[in-house]
Parts: C-alpha cells; sequence; structure tokens
C-alpha cells in the first residue's frame, strides 16, 4: 500500500497530466483490496443471540435488516454477560483546574452493556448507550473528559476511537443532540476509559443524556460494553439500536426494563470532569443585532484549479439542490480571483489537482472572504502542500479545520461514522460519499468533525475562526479523474443552509397570546440563550429555533439553549397541540 502511495506521489510531483496513468494502475488494485477485505468472526460462542428481526417485520416502509449470514453465536451480542464481571478502581481526581463535574462511579454491575460504532458489514447491529446527569442552575459547564468503566468481551480490542454526544432530556429518554464529538481519542487505566473532548463541550444548567460509544470492529477487535451499574441516577440508563439487528430499541428506550438488557441493573458507570463555566473570559452582554435574513437562495463559485478540466459533475450536483440559483467556475490555474468576485457569492468551493495559479493569493482572499461573512468549503487537495496545495491565510490564519500538508491516502473508501443530526449532513445516506483520493487528516486546533469515512479518516470538519466558520471536505470531486461518488454537493450547500442567516417558514402566530422574552449571556464561543415565556396553557410546548422544532418541553416558563456557531437564530414557543405561538425572538450566535 505504502508503495503504491509513493509511486502515485510520484506521478503527481511529475505532473498533473500523469495523474490519469496513476489512476489507472492503482484504481484496480484498491477496489481488489477492498473486496477481499472482508473476513469472518472468529468469536467463541458463549452467550445467546438476541433474536433478530425477520425482514417481513411490521408493515408501514419497514425495511430488512441487514444482517450478514452467519451465526448467531459468530455475531455482536447486547451483553458481555458474567463474562464482563471485574472489579472497578475509580480512577484519581482530573488536575486542576478541571474537577469532577459528575460522578456516579460506583456500583459496578457484572455486566457491560454494547454500545459500538461496528464495521459497514456490521451496521445492522450499531448500538449507543447513554445515561443522564444534571447541571445544576444557574451553572454552565465546561466538559472535558469523560470517565467511562468497560471492558472488552467477544474478543480482546482495542477501540479505534470514542464518540461521544450529548442529548437534551425529553420525557426521561434523549431528545434532541446537543454537542457530538466523534473519533475522539482516549486512554485506558484498568478498566476506566478516559476520553478527552475536543473541544470541549458547554453545557448550560438541565438535565442531559451523554453516550458514549466504541468505533471497533468486530472483526478482530471484538466488542466494548460500558459497565452496567446496580443503583439509579435520575433516569435508567438508555439504549438505541437504530439497524435493527439486535430486534429489540430501535429507537431509545430504558436498556434494563425497556430493551431487556441487564433488566434490574439500571445505569451506567461514569464521571464527567472539566471546569464550571465555559469560555476563557468574563462574558460581556452585546447588543443583539437584527440584521434582516436574507433569502433561502445559494450562489456558488467553484474555484479550482485542475489541469484545465471544468468541475462540471460537482456544478450540476450543486445546482440540483434546492434554493441554489448559480453555480460559477473560476479556474484558479491560470489567474487568481479577487474578493470583489468572490463576494457576488454567498458559498466558494476550493480545491486543486494541478497548482494553482498563486497559492498564497489565493487562501489570502478566501480568508479576506470569510471575514467578510462568506462560507468557504475547502476540498482535496487543498492540503497536499506544494505545489499543488493551497497556501495563504486560509491555511495558515487558523481557518482550514485540518492540518496541512497531510499524507495522502489513495484508497477507496465511503461514509461511516458521522452525525447524522449536524446540519452539514442533513439528507446524506449512510454509506454515501465515496472518494479514493484523500489525504490522512488531522483537526487542526479547535475544529469539529462531523463525519468519518469506514477507514475512520476523516470526511468533514468545521472550524470557527474569529466568528466565522469553514468547512473542510477530505475528497477530490474535479472531472479530471472520476474516482468519487454521492452527494458531496449537497454537504456544500449545507454549508450555506447551516452558516447563512435566512428567513424560514415558522408556525402561525397568534399575536399577544404567548409572550416571549430572551436573556444572553455571551461567552468568547459560546452564547447561552434563556428563553422565557408566559401565557402558554399546555402541558408541554415546542421550542423552535430557525423554524426547526429544537426541543419538547414541560410548560415551565423558561428553557435554556446553547449557541456554538454563528448566524442569527430565530426563537420561538408553540403550545403543543394547538395552534398558538409566541413572538419570534432573535439571538446572534457568537
Ligand atoms: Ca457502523
Ligand atoms: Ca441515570
Amino acid at each position: 500500500m505504502n508503495k503504491q502511495a509513493t509511486t502515485v506521489r510520484a506521478y503527481l510531483l511529475r505532473g498533473a497530466f500523469l495523474l490519469s496513468l496513476a489512476f489507472v494502475i492503482v484504481m484496480p488494485l484498491a477496489l481488489g483490496q477492498t473486496r477481499s477485505r472482508g473476513s469472518k468472526p472468529s468469536v467463541a460462542a458463549s452467550m445467546k443471540m438476541p433474536q433478530v428481526p425477520t425482514a417481513t417485520g411490521m408493515g408501514g416502509g419497514a425495511q430488512a435488516v441487514r444482517i450478514p449470514a452467519m451465526p448467531a453465536s459468530q455475531l455482536p451480542k447486547a451483553t458481555s454477560g458474567p463474562a464482563g464481571a471485574h472489579a472497578i478502581t475509580v480512577p484519581p481526581a482530573p488536575q486542576a483546574p478541571q474537577v469532577v463535574l459528575y460522578d456516579q462511579y460506583n456500583n459496578a454491575g457484572t455486566n457491560a452493556t454494547s454500545s459500538q460504532d461496528f464495521e459497514a458489514s456490521l451496521d445492522a447491529f450499531d448500538d449507543e448507550l447513554a445515561d443522564d446527569f444534571v447541571v445544576p442552575g444557574g451553572q454552565s459547564w465546561s466538559v472535558e473528559s469523560i470517565d467511562a468503566d468497560g471492558v472488552y468481551f467477544n474478543g480482546a480490542g482495542p477501540a479505534q476511537s470514542f464518540n461521544v454526544r450529548f442529548y437534551t432530556n425529553s420525557g426521561g429518554l434523549p431528545g434532541t443532540l446537543v454537542e457530538s464529538r466523534i473519533g475522539m481519542s482516549y486512554t485506558q487505566s484498568n478498566s476506566t476509559f478516559s476520553v478527552t473532548l475536543s473541544p470541549a463541550v458547554c453545557l448550560a444548567s438541565g438535565t442531559y443524556w451523554v453516550s458514549v460509544q466504541a468505533r471497533q470492529d468486530f472483526t478482530p477487535a471484538g466488542q466494548w460494553g460500558w459497565t452496567d451499574r446496580t443503583v439509579q441516577s435520575n433516569s435508567a440508563a438508555a439504549w438505541q439500536n437504530p439497524g435493527g439487528g439486535f430486534g429489540v430499541c430501535t429507537t431509545w428506550g430504558q436498556r434494563g426494563a425497556t430493551c431487556a438488557i441487564d433488566p434490574g441493573v439500571p445505569d451506567q458507570v461514569y464521571r464527567l470532569n472539566g471546569t464550571i463555566g465555559c469560555g476563557t473570559g468574563t462574558p460581556t452582554p452585546t447588543p443583539t443585532a437584527t440584521p434582516t435574513p436574507g433569502p433561502c437562495t445559494f450562489q456558488v463559485l467553484i474555484v479550482s484549479s485542475d489541469v484545465g478540466v471544468p468541475p462540471t459533475t460537482l456544478q450540476s450536483q450543486i445546482l440540483a439542490e434546492p434554493g441554489v440559483t448559480a453555480v460559477d467556475f473560476f479556474d484558479a490555474q491560470f489567474a487568481t480571483p479577487t474578493l470583489a468576485q468572490l463576494q457576488q457569492y454567498n458559498i466558494v468551493v476550493a480545491f486543486s489537482n494541478s497548482a494553482y495559479f498563486d497559492p498564497v493569493a489565493t487562501g489570502n482572499v478566501l480568508a479576506d472572504y470569510a471575514d467578510t461573512g462568506g462560507i468557504v468549503v475547502g476540498l482535496n487537495f487543498n492540503w497536499y502542500g506544494p505545489p499543488f496545495g493551497l497556501d495563504g491565510r486560509w491555511m495558515t490564519g487558523g481557518y482550514t479545520p485540518f492540518n496541512s500538508p497531510a499524507p495522502t491516502n489513495f484508497t477507496n473508501s465511503c461514509l461511516g461514522t458521522y452525525d447524522m443530526a449536524h446540519p452539514l449532513m442533513q439528507g446524506i445516506p449512510a454509506g454515501s460519499l465515496c472518494a479514493f483520493y484523500r489525504h490522512t487528516m488531522t483537526l487542526s486546533p479547535g475544529a469539529v468533525s462531523v463525519a468519518l469515512y469506514q477507514d475512520n479518516e476523516q470526511l468533514c470538519a468545521y472550524k470557527t475562526n474569529n466568528g466565522h466558520t469553514g468547512v473542510g471536505i477530505n475528497a477530490y470531486v474535479g472531472d479530471f479523474a472520476d474516482t468519487w461518488s454521492g452527494p458531496y454537493g449537497t454537504v456544500i450547500v449545507n454549508a450555506g443552509r447551516w452558516l447563512i442567516p435566512c428567513a424560514t417558514p415558522t408556525p402561525t402566530p397568534t399575536p399577544g397570546r404567548i409572550v416571549l422574552t430572551v436573556n444572553e449571556r455571551r461567552g468568547q464561543d459560546r452564547v447561552l440563550v434563556r428563553l422565557r415565556w408566559t401565557g402558554a396553557n399546555t402541558a408541554s410546548v415546542k421550542i423552535f429555533r430557525n423554524g426547526a422544532l429544537l426541543a419538547r418541553v414541560a410548560n415551565t416558563g423558561s428553557y435554556t439553549d446553547v449557541l456554538t456557531a454563528p448566524g442569527i437564530y430565530t426563537y420561538q414557543v408553540c403550545e403543543f397541540g394547538t395552534g398558538n405561538c409566541s413572538n419570534e425572538k432573535r439571538v446572534r450566535g457568537p
């Protein structure tokens, strides 16, 4: 593999027109490797496999569950069973200034419950386990790490990384996704798995759920389980298996009582570490700007250097997206666009294959454009380094979500673990977004990954710099080599849908009926938004943000939201089950 990559690199360096030759040599080899990658689990059978659902289950569009044809004893299990029994050691206190924010690291049960993102062939068994905690009133927490007690079973591990997700509370189960950190690194000491959250997660007061999920291939590493806890704090732990492989709890249910996994042992063993209070500076109130949201239309400019080949496929893909009114092409092999040229568009896509006419000037003008509110989406080979990569301020001034230069990784892979709830990933099917010409990327400081490939390489990440968010996609998407497939154009337009303030239809308000007021606490990169309302007469209310349902909560008259991304956010509170809604309130993000 290394030898082939070196060969390809040499071709690239000798001249981009030779890329086609390298493509012919490498492509069949890579495909062959992909096909031969399948392997059989060699797991000693000890536990009874939960019953799997039939493909012809309930009607109403139920889909067949894709279960590999192998004995049930060789498939993942929901629980370690007694094989998971172990003595737990409470980990030492975190180093100052971090403190233990929340602690239920005690009362370990015998079993551990599966919470794992398996390899693609076992996606039907991907499962997620969550437990709840409360951030006290008046506090905000910067959660910097989680210690989860766990064991490997059905194999010896190790996990490649861990995904940690935070949800709102919805009737004693996880509700809306608040923050997620996927592909996080971890350390193991005895049975303590310590996962560092990068960047830290800021939570306002309220009840939350946290899930810890191992990214681990069943073959050959087996399974990871989160240790069950005999004592219950707050609500009982929740578990889900959206792919249906286990035949229980395809949506969140109580792990013991509903999903029947280790019933009677209700919680999980874990604790949260970090600091009380978010941000480094003292939050200072800032007057709320009230710009007029623009229309929901997108004008996209593709700035690329690709041996004179226009990016027609990507262009067509973007143009087919709802709301896109223009997709133009600027050939950056022969010139550098001016800021004024870029500013005629609200999304600029930049990628290279041959060298940019002026990599420094191009990166500089992209950063200028980002500074004025433009959305920059970068793709490969921007992170190649000289001579084919991008340079200038977008690469060196804190804008790029990936570090450069990044080694090439010329193998095929498709979308693996990703945040389905993230705005960038709306409408992106699992297993889509396939690419060959990729890099082995590392995240730049403060960048957040939203998607990985199936081989755990970064696929998509964003980075907020001085209040402006840039997006990076690890794929070459030009037409010089037809080596990619899937809706990359949707991800690009999603960046605009997410980051560009835009008037969206909201529920019909009944003026004067429900009165909504908003109080903001502005931190350096967060805004805590406290909503207060009067006049709602139903037991629960729906809270809308930018026209989308944010939460359904008890009608307590208040709700706190945390904004971490720039943009203008419009809030509205509506009675549940009636058409009565409050006035709208607008808040500017960080
Ligand atoms: Ca998976
Ligand atoms: Ca609990």
